[in-house]
């Protein structure tokens, strides 16, 4: 049967806006969803997120259908499936001979060059839209800057959009609310759950079939209750409004034993793979500050993660790729230690991150960026397998967020393009933000010996031996007068603590 075009929709564009989709007429077009082996082990990603993206995926097709599409599925066990994207636009061009292919642009370079070098069809690759920020506009904001700081761009999308504009004043009369979102949380507050899907019969195949293809995978399969379509997706995103966006803000830096989501939206897996409209999240969350329900720093905290941070980074992924994925500007060559695939470590900050990651393929923010990130800058870890490791683990990772978010933001590997400075940070900060130190059996008021946080003395470590690489940060000056003004034995000491640590990390 022939068609005017195929349209290929990716894992991660189950979006009924889509611009393919808009382009496209049902009439004379046909749809293609494939999943591929390929796309499921060129990292080995966690079995919970490769079930959320068959399931939504299955999901997404069944609706697509429900609308008068013509689908064709390509399911990941039927014995024709080449196991790869390409491979499985080649056997549609030949099944429907379309006279042009339809993509709207992958979020990953990799999967872009890969389909501009398939030729077998003529092919279109539209711009996605889902994105508030063209990669021409971030060039133009990019352009003869010496530093491309987030917050100046952020401020660039708050016009744009007119997202918490009074005119052209922003609300509240400040940009950012950032110094009142640090308060540490305690176990005593109530800290709501996301909301959580019963699997239906399409989930329950999926979850078979990944644990039993994807056995060797890390992760948790089950208990899974990720939302699979867009409205469980809204209804997730409704009772994060209800429920935790008021303490969103004061509580966004905190951590807890035990309290894998504290006050985050838990929502990053539903907005990167389509379920949810990135901008209408953000009207949402505009609409219950208008109201008076939230305060302005728990909404601003909130929308400047959406459309600052999310489209930031976006912005420097195409804006350096090829060669960000490379970048290791400290040049750490130390091996991934094996605990961060068991989270089998006595340093409870570390132990909790990885369990809660093994079992939800989710870690908030913080803990991503100043408990795992950190400990793997700080050691010295070769940015290119942290990278790897976080693309694999979560459950929202694409190579364009993942990627500046770790090898810019967590390790510093870019030099400084993304952060002005490197997140370091030695137990002290942990021990503020989180009530992790109080079971470790670390002691993090102590710097050396045994019993010491082992952060303490790698902290000081980090910074001696990336002396010369940093010394000239303006940032880092009082902390390198510091280090100066200790006496020779002491950092020493420090030193020779830190290297006895690293010894035993194998
Ligand atoms: P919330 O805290 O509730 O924030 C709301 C939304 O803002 C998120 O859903 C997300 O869409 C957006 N957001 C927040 N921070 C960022 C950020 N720094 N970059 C982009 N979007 C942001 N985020 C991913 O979506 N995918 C990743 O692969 C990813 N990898 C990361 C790796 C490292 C090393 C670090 C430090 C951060 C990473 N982040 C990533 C950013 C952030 O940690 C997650 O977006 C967030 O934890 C998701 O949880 P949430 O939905 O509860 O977010
Ligand atoms: C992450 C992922 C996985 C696990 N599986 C598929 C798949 O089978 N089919 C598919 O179309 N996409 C999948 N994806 C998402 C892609 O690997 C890729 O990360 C995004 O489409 C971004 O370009
Ligand atoms: Fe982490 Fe150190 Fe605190 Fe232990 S004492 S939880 S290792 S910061």
């Amino acid at each position: 049967m022939t068609c005017r075009n195929l349209i290929l929709i990716l894992g991660d564009q189950l979006s009924a806006n889509l611009a393919s989709l808009k382009a496209g007429d049902p009439a004379r077009d046909r749809i293609l969803m494939a999943e591929v082996w390929d796309e499921a082990t060129y990292v080995k990603h966690h079995k919970k997120k490769i079930a959320f993206i068959f399931s939504a995926m299955r999901h997404f097709a069944e609706e697509l259908k429900a609308g008068g599409w013509p689908v064709d599925y390509v399911h990941l066990d039927e014995a024709a499936n080449s196991q790869s994207l390409t491979g499985e636009l080649s056997r549609a061009v030949a099944r429907h001979h379309p006279e042009r292919v339809i993509i709207t642009e992958p979020g990953e370079w990799r999967v872009r060059q890969m389909l501009e070098a398939w030729a077998d069809a003529p092919l279109d690759i539209l711009e996605d839209d889902r994105f508030l920020c063209t990669h021409a506009e971030f060039s133009d904001w990019a352009a003869g800057r010496k530093q491309l700081r987030m917050e100046y761009f952020y401020r660039e999308m708050r016009r744009k959009t007119g997202l918490l504009m009074d005119g052209d004043q922003p609300a509240g009369g400040k940009w950012n609310f950032d110094a009142d979102n640090r308060k540490p949380a305690s176990a005593d507050l109530f800290m709501p759950r996301p909301a959580q899907v019963q699997p239906d019969q399409i989930t329950e195949a999926v979850l078979a079939l990944v644990g039993d293809r994807f056995a060797d995978h890390f992760g948790d399969l089950e208990p899974f209750w990720f939302a699979v379509t867009a409205r469980q997706a809204e209804a997730a995103l409704d009772s994060f409004i209800a429920d935790a966006l008021a303490s969103f803000g004061d509580f966004q830096d905190a951590m807890v034993r035990g309290e894998p989501f504290v006050y985050h939206s838990v929502l990053s897996a539903y907005i990167n793979a389509g379920l949810l409209d990135p901008l209408a999240v953000c009207r949402r969350v505009e609409a219950e500050y208008r109201a008076g329900r939230v305060a302005i720093n728990a909404a601003e905290g909130f929308i400047r993660q959406i459309i600052g941070w999310r489209e930031y980074v976006r912005g420097i992924y195409w804006h350096t790729m090829p060669g960000y994925e490379l970048k290791n500007a400290l040049g750490a060559t130390r091996a991934l230690p094996r605990f961060y695939w068991t989270g089998d470590t006595d340093m409870t900050c570390l132990a909790e991150a990885i369990g809660q990651t093994r079992r939800e393929a989710y870690a908030h923010h913080i803990q991503r960026l100043m408990v795992t990130g950190n400990f793997a800058m700080l050691a010295g870890i070769d940015p290119h397998q942290v990278h790897e490791w976080y693309l694999a683990v979560y459950a929202d990772a694409y190579e364009w967020v993942e990627l500046p978010n770790t090898v810019g933001m967590s390790q510093f590997a870019d030099g400084g393009l993304l952060a002005s400075k490197p997140y370091a940070a030695g137990g002290n900060y942990t021990n503020k933000m989180s009530d992790y130190c109080r079971s470790c059996r670390y002691d993090v008021k102590q710097r050396t010996g045994p019993d010491a946080c082992p952060f303490n003395a790698l902290y000081w470590d980090f910074l001696a031996r990336n002396r010369e690489t940093l010394k000239g940060n303006p940032r880092l000056g009082p902390v390198y007068r510091t280090w100066d003004r200790m006496d020779e034995a002491k950092r020493r000491e420090t030193r020779e603590s830190a290297a006895a640590f690293l010894a035993g990390l194998g």
